[in-house]
């Protein structure tokens, strides 16, 4: 017996969707969420310039027709506080409050084998028990502080962009840190240097940032655009990213030098960092190729940076365009024509310590009143570590993953039985078009446990074998890529002693759903079904 079919680790927008789909499919469902409001990912980073670099008609939920034509997106790409009140609608439209728990940590996650229930706990004591579990924690949910010595002698206030106060921060006439130059650092910093009396830009590596032309999305526009939706979504499942992108079909070096330059202009002009990924059919694996789109891009912050010294150091040089998420901003680099604005190289003079008064590096002292950290998360591993989750034998997960994590399909792990992942490890998630590859996961979830339930089956779990093929053939296909060749979060290189491992599928969202959908009509192939049922209360 147990208390629910489904608990729910997390109510972003996978667990907003999973109460949804799961209730849908007649199961009993909780979904406990850390945070006081909805939203995960986009209730934690409220902070100042928070936007989303996927497209208001790409990021938003694709089940409903009904809901994707009542929902009117007021911009291009979407800013976090209108996502939010996204979310809020459809969990108010599809009456998804009651099912969700606010303020309540899972702590652990165990499961027994003779019941076939997981014992989930939580942060206030209480405990409950269900057939399956569902881990919606988010891929970017635990932040990455770095350990620096001194910061807690800082006399000023310090933040993570993450966990950024909801009542703001006022930087008006502060002399302000910040460091980290990912899709955070700059997205926050021109919104701080726009206030503050002077901020410096700790920069460790130069990313590529590529501009948003966000605006308004007028009526007229989005009323054409609404007419062929359904098609627009289906060419989107069928896509690589997740988003349909138009290529020229060539390659990039088979291309003459100025026919290049005029595609990529148009796509410079046109914003958005998906259209250079795709622009050329050799982009994304074979260096020389990148390194036309990289020289293109380093060209637009010569000419946008007055300074040519800042400029230079601006200038990513160490690694491809797209091996790092391609960051977009539409005023960052012209930010540091401001006089108000300094960049800090911490490469060629690293960050020593922080004391009383500011920010010392090895070759200089920085008076300051604040500083922010926006130097990212222990990424997809580190939201699921930080719950005790125990399978067969009481093996810890992270004992399991020790060497690195691995998951059949990116949905379940092997010594895990009824437990899944969404958007995990193996799957195309976090280099995909996010809210895409939730609805895929949560509906095969969902398909799968009705499968097991009408068929008298009371346990899943991924078989070792089948896992290890598949995590050969992710990292098969991300080494034929130059996704891999960067030190980042995608390989763990943020954060020290962390396993180097790049998990995501990068085979494409519409393969990989071929590949789901394949392995179900097969009988869930590479899965071992238990026999029996178990009763909920
Ligand atoms: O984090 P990051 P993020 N000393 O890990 C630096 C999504 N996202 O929060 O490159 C000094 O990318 C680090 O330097 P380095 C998106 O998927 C999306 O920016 O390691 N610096 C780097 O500059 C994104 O990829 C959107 O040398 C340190 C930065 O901090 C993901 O979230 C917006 C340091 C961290 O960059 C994470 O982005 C925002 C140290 N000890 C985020 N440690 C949109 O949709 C780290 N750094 C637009």
């Amino acid at each position: 017996m147990a208390d629910l079919d489904v608990v729910v680790v997390g109510a972003g927008f996978t667990g907003i969707y999973a109460v949804h789909a799961l209730r849908s499919a007649g199961l009993t469902v909780r979904a406990f969420e850390a945070g006081d409001g909805i939203g995960g990912t986009w209730f934690w980073n409220c902070y100042p310039g928070a936007r989303c670099d996927v497209e208001s008609k790409d990021y938003s939920y694709a089940f409903s027709p009904e809901l994707e034509q009542e929902w009117s997106w007021s911009e291009r790409y979407p800013a976090q506080p209108e996502i939010l009140r996204y979310l809020h609608h459809v969990a108010g439209k599809f009456g998804l409050w009651p099912h969700i728990q606010l303020n309540t940590r899972v702590t652990a996650a165990v499961w027994d084998a003779g019941p076939s229930t997981w014992t989930v706990s939580t942060d206030d004591g209480a405990s409950v028990t269900a057939r399956f579990v569902v881990m919606g924690v988010g891929n970017l949910s635990e932040l990455a502080v770095p350990d620096i010595p001194g910061l807690d002698t800082f006399e000023g206030p310090w933040y993570h962009t993450s966990r950024w106060p909801k009542e703001g921060v006022d930087f008006n006439g502060k002399r302000v840190g910040l460091i980290g130059t990912g899709s955070t650092g700059i997205q926050v910093a021109p919104e701080i240097a726009a206030v503050a009396e002077h901020l410096y830009v700790f920069q460790r590596t130069a990313n590529f940032a590529v501009p948003n032309r966000n605006r308004p999305w007028e009526d007229a526009e989005e009323r054409t655009f609404k007419e062929s939706y359904r098609d627009y979504r289906e060419q989107a499942r069928k896509s690589i990213l997740g988003v349909p992108v138009a290529g020229t079909g060539k390659a990039a070096l088979e291309t003459p030098a100025d026919e290049r330059e005029q595609v990529y202009m148009e796509r410079w002009k046109a914003g958005g960092g998906m259209p250079f990924l795709g622009a050329y059919t050799d982009v994304m694996f074979v260096r020389e190729a990148n390194d036309t789109v990289a020289e293109f891009m380093r060209d637009r912050i010569r000419e946008t940076v007055a300074d040519s010294e800042v400029a230079e150091l601006l200038c990513p040089k160490n690694f491809p365009v797209g091996a790092k998420r391609l960051c977009q901003s539409d005023d960052y680099y012209a930010m540091f024509n401001q006089p108000n604005v300094t960049l800090v190289d911490i490469r060629s003079a690293p960050v020593e310590s922080v004391y009383p008064g500011g920010l010392k590096t090895a070759a200089n002292s920085y008076e300051l009143d604040a500083i922010v950290f926006a130097t990212g998360f222990d990424a997809i591993t580190g939201p699921l570590f930080a719950i005790d989750i125990r399978g067969t034998g009481g093996v810890a997960l992270r004992e399991a993953w020790a060497r690195g994590p691995r998951a059949y399909l990116g949905v379940a792990a092997a010594g895990f039985p009824n437990m899944f992942i969404v958007t995990g490890p193996g799957s195309p998630g976090v280099l995909s078009n996010m809210v895409l590859s939730i609805e895929q996961h949560v509906e095969w979830i969902r398909d799968c446990i009705t499968h097991l339930t009408g068929g008298g089956y009371a346990t899943v779990e991924a078989d070792p074998a089948a896992q290890e093929t598949w995590m050969e053939l992710v990292t098969e296909i991300a080494y034929s890529t130059l996704f891999p060749m960067a030190d980042s979060w995608y390989v763990g290189a943020n954060i020290p002693g962390k396993p180097r491992a790049f998990t995501p599928y990068v085979g494409g969202v519409g393969s990989y759903r071929e590949r789901c959908d394949a392995v179900a009509a097969a009988g869930y192939e590479g899965f071992t079904l238990g026999p029996g049922s178990v009763s909920t209360a």
